[in-house]
């Protein structure tokens, strides 16, 4: 690929949203995203570690006006990190080193876009937050509760990634439908904010706001959606939310408190059609969108 500035011809750069990298500099950019392509952990089906190439891919066929904001919204500046070197020592050393990323791109007063990659790893992600943000509270979107303390004698899997947040910082889960009889044991004995998908829509926006503290961190779990609409998912569970039953949520906690940071977690390209990647893309996009929206 070419990104090479200054030819004299047009070219397509393989960044998010193909922008160019000149322009798109780390300095003049309001917004980081950051590929993760890292499953040590899934257990159903892998293929998360091919995510963040494909949302990146897809991200190129978007068009850069949203009509819901009126906005270009990438004239923020969007920079395309590199992608983080996966840690061979397993994934308590990856959560650090996303940590040290994540920290080290807010440190720089960068709004994080984290593209996953397993959620295992949203945990580093809040860890560095909440040593830089008074008051976060992190907003959860996952099919799975992942309450676990641990799990196949890992601390941090995908499966205990809620858990680990919580020792950083207060979780709101949005969209839950699977879970253990201790996990639930585990929401009410903590008073963890639940929200989770029955039958109808949820449409508790102002109840999922308000037990969100000043600053936010969103993690969205793809599995989150439902699969009949995100097939590309390791665990695809039924019944679960629609593209702005979550929208409309987002939009409400940026509109009514500070987005610090945000991910996109655990697409899993191979498992379902090319339409995933590019609506984990598109819901990047909205949320860089939502979160600097307020601060024009
Ligand atoms: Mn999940």
């Amino acid at each position: 690929m070419t990104d090479t500035a200054g030819t004299p011809w047009p070219t397509l750069p393989s960044t998010f949203l193909a922008l160019a990298p000149d322009a798109h500099t780390l300095e003049r950019s309001a917004a980081v995203v950051l590929p993760v392509p890292y499953d040590a952990t899934t257990s159903f089906r892998g293929g998360t570690r091919e995510g963040p190439r494909a949302i990146i891919h897809a991200s190129r066929q978007m068009e850069d006006y949203d009509p819901e904001l009126d906005r270009v919204t990438c004239d923020v500046g969007i920079h395309t990190a590199p992608e983080l070197e996966p840690h061979a020592g397993g994934p308590a050393a990856m959560v650090a080193r996303v940590e040290q990323a994540v920290g080290w791109y807010a440190d720089r007063g960068k709004l994080v876009a984290m593209l996953g990659g397993e959620h295992s790893l949203t945990p580093g992600a809040v860890r560095a937050m909440a040593k830089r943000v008074p008051r976060l509270s992190v907003l959860v979107f996952d099919a799975q509760a992942d309450l676990r303390d641990d799990y196949q004698d890992s601390p941090y899997s995908h499966a205990t990634a809620s858990r680990r947040m919580l020792d950083s910082a207060p979780v709101t889960l949005v969209g839950v439908r699977s879970m253990t009889d201790g996990e639930m044991a585990l929401v009410r004995q903590r008073g963890i904010p639940f929200f989770p998908r029955n039958a109808d829509p949820i449409t508790e926006v102002d109840a999922i706001v308000a037990s969100l503290s000043d600053n936010v961190y969103v993690s969205v779990d793809l599995d989150g959606f439902d699969p009949s609409f995100m097939a590309a998912v390791g665990t695809p569970e039924p019944g679960g939310m629609g593209w702005w039953e979550v929208l409309r949520i987002i939009r409400a906690v940026a509109e009514r408190r500070r987005i610090v940071g945000f991910d996109v977690m655990e697409l899993a390209p191979g498992e379902g059609p090319v339409a995933c990647a590019y609506a984990a893309a598109k819901l990047a996009y909205k949320m860089i969108g939502y979160a600097t929206h307020q601060a024009r």
